[in-house]
């Protein structure tokens, strides 16, 4: 017999994944899931047509979000996982997005991957200049500190996308509820247009 191979060595301990992912759409399998779900209730003041918003069903859903923290939030070096789930529809003519926000610590990147539908990444700086990256199934996306990120659903299916992020990056959504973003991506004869935003507060 081969002498290594006799020789008793102590079993490591193996256990299951706490997590999985669900292959089709990117959602979250497991306890230790987090979830929050956002209605079209909850989106006051995020889309231009405010009028428009105030008419749909209030619990409408918009979007979820799956997460697992899997370290306390503000953790130093730790990563939290997130899938987000964003519906085909229309406020107005702007497509179904979400909040959107800096990160609380502002040099703080991301990286967002679509796994089904069809989004626009939407990416703006501290001097408000945007642009935006086209999302589709396998895309990549690497957002980068003092930027303001935002997904819009331009297809008609649900988007769901793939993020990770610092567990200490938290998250600003006061700056984006006070001003908005530059750009705003909207459904204009058929077509998926970018166009620029007045400020969202004076919208209001
Ligand atoms: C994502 C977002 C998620 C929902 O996990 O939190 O897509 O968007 P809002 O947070 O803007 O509503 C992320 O960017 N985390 O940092
Ligand atoms: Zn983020």
């Amino acid at each position: 017999m081969d002498s290594a191979l006799s020789q008793t060595r102590r079993e490591v301990p193996t256990s299951p994944s706490p997590i999985m992912i669900d292959s089709r759409d990117g959602s979250l399998l497991g306890e230790t899931v987090s979830r929050v779900v956002r209605t079209i209730g909850d989106l006051r003041g995020i889309f231009v047509d405010e009028a428009s918003r105030a008419a749909m069903p209030q619990d409408r859903v918009a979007y979820r979000v799956e997460c697992y923290f899997p370290v306390p939030e503000g953790t130093q070096g730790g990563l939290f996982f997130g899938t987000t789930l964003i519906e085909p529809g229309l406020v107005g003519a702007e497509f179904f997005m979400t909040k959107g926000h800096f990160h609380a610590r502002l040099d703080t990147a991301e990286y967002y991957w679509c796994i089904r539908g069809r989004g626009m990444l939407l990416l703006m700086d501290e001097a408000r200049r945007c642009r935006a990256e086209q999302m589709k199934p396998g895309s990549l996306h690497y957002i980068p500190g003092r930027t303001a990120h935002r997904v819009a659903n331009v297809g008609d299916e649900t988007l769901c996308f793939g993020a990770c992020w610092p567990a200490d990056a938290g998250h600003d959504y006061e700056s984006i509820a006070a001003r908005g973003f530059s750009a705003r991506v909207l459904r204009i004869d058929g077509a998926v247009k970018m166009v620029e935003a007045k400020d969202s507060g004076a919208l209001r």
